[in-house]
């Protein structure tokens, strides 16, 4: 990574316009990393601006620099401008350009030389430089690696790099509790902290800012659309559009959701299905050793982690409970 690095670092200096990514429906770990790089390239006097596919949740609108954020669904011909001019891209949290929705054209498209740092299961051979490590707990424990790489004994971790670096180990971690929570994780978190995060104000900020009608919300996808599996080891949520509009649930609204049902101590798998125009989107998680991105990827096109991948269906709501049913049969997760 070092020698990569000193590469990188002369190419930064003499570069022009930087333009970081991430991917549609951008959760903690993709604004985190995009701003904590952001707030980093600032540092060094580097100019550079993040365009993301489409809106973030409100939950990650406190993060510094969430305003300065280029959102391609509302701004496209900017954001188009801007990608066409980069002579650097960084794409962060993501492996596949297709990932990034309808932003995908312009990146593809583009002639800059283009960074990945992603932790997600995957060979891309796209990147010019891939800063990648697959198995990693999140893209900001990478791009803090980075950053220490690139600073060597000068770092200088400010309190809104930490801020958004924090944001994306607590978010991607499930609050430091999933399997990809190492020794080296908590020593980061460590590092946040001492550079001035205020653990409580992230955890506030993520997790306790729900709104009434979204905690009904939660409450009723519990009470009426939970479904737990014969054998009691797998349980899922199927979510129409009326169900959401019911509760007027938002973007961001359902994150968090496909976790419930594994708090019931048996449940090793948990799915998430949720109505969309034309298609169902899928979440999907598990406990240990069971690979849930390999039934995500074979099934519904997706992929990601281990114990958490997404995945989606182009079939309606019904027809894709059916399929995952049968899905589930032939996978036969034990
Ligand atoms: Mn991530």
């Amino acid at each position: 990574m070092i020698k990569a690095i000193a590469d990188l670092k002369s190419r930064i200096t003499n570069t022009k316009s930087i333009v970081i990514t991430t991917h549609v429906s951008p959760d903690g770990d993709a604004i985190g990393s995009s701003l904590g790089l952001y707030h980093f390239l600032k540092q060094q006097n580097i100019k550079a601006q993040v365009v993301v596919p489409n809106a973030f949740p409100k939950f990650l609108m406190w993060l510094e620099g969430s305003e300065s954020i280029i959102v391609f669904d509302q701004d496209s011909e900017k954001a188009k401008e801007l990608i066409q001019q980069a002579d650097l891209i960084f794409g962060l949290d993501y492996n596949e350009t297709n990932r990034t929705a309808k932003m995908q054209d312009s990146i593809d498209a583009s002639s800059a030389y283009k960074v990945l740092i992603d932790h997600h299961i995957g060979e891309p051979t796209w990147p010019d430089l891939n800063l990648s490590v697959v198995g990693a707990s999140s893209t900001c424990e990478l791009v803090l690696d980075f950053i220490s790489a690139y600073s060597g004994d000068n770092i200088q971790l400010t309190s809104d790099m930490a801020y958004c670096i924090y944001t994306g180990l607590l978010t991607d971690t499930g609050n430091f509790q999933f399997s990809a929570t190492t020794p080296k994780v908590h020593i980061q978190a460590a590092q946040l902290i001492e550079a001035g995060v205020e653990a409580d104000v992230v955890h506030n900020h993520i997790n306790n800012s729900f709104d009434k009608q979204r905690l009904q919300f939660f409450g009723f996808c519990v009470s009426e659309r939970l479904k737990i599996l014969k054998d009691k080891k797998i349980a899922y949520l199927a979510l129409s559009q009326g169900d959401m509009r019911q509760y007027n649930v938002q973007t961001g609204g359902t994150e968090g959701l496909v976790n419930e049902p594994m708090k019931i101590a048996d449940i090793d798998v948990s799915i998430l299905m949720k109505e969309d125009e034309g298609k169902v989107k899928m979440s999907f998680r598990s406990k240990r050793a069971i690979d849930i991105s390999v039934f995500a990827k074979k099934y519904f096109s997706g992929g990601g982690h281990r114990n958490a991948a997404g995945g989606i269906s182009f079939k309606n709501l019904e027809d894709t409970e059916r399929d995952l049913l049968q899905y589930l049969e032939e996978f036969n997760i034990r």
